[in-house]
């Protein structure tokens, strides 16, 4: 089976972080992830294998700059009381904007960024797993 995923990560010389970029993913398994959101999970492959932790997740339109203030959803879809800083572990980025991740609140220490469609099903092959705490759209 084709992976979901084609990322091609490039090193940038002049600035922190890195590039992520893609060719648009094909169209499956998109159902828990509407076109137009970036969508962030607490678990590897989009929480598609869970063994035994909560199915948190959250959709995001607009940059958000401290994620302590933003929290988790469940697998009925209510808020709970987990933040989403320093917990992500994979996502989609369903929208057309190029989004920056950042390790620290209010967009400080570059991580990556990530270009329109790319899935990343486990951040912690780029050493990037549990780490985000802000994320900046870019459109
Ligand atoms: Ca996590
Ligand atoms: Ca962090």
């Amino acid at each position: 089976m084709r992976k979901a995923i084609s990322a091609i990560v490039v090193s940038v010389a002049t600035t922190a972080g890195f590039t992520i970029t893609a060719v648009p993913a094909a169209a499956t398994a998109n159902s828990q992830c509407p076109d137009g959101k970036v969508c962030l999970y607490d678990g590897l492959s989009w929480n598609s294998g869970l063994a035994g932790n909560l199915d948190l997740w959250s959709d995001i339109t607009a940059s958000q700059a401290d994620l302590r203030k933003y929290y988790w959803h469940n697998a009925s879809g209510a808020i709970t009381d987990h933040s989403v800083q320093d917990d992500i572990t994979s996502l989609k980025n369903r929208t057309d904007c190029w989004i920056y991740l950042f390790n620290d609140i209010d967009f400080g220490e570059l991580l990556a960024s990530v270009g329109p469609g790319v899935y990343l099903g486990n951040l912690g092959t780029h050493g990037m797993n549990n780490n985000i705490t802000s994320i900046m759209f870019v459109c």
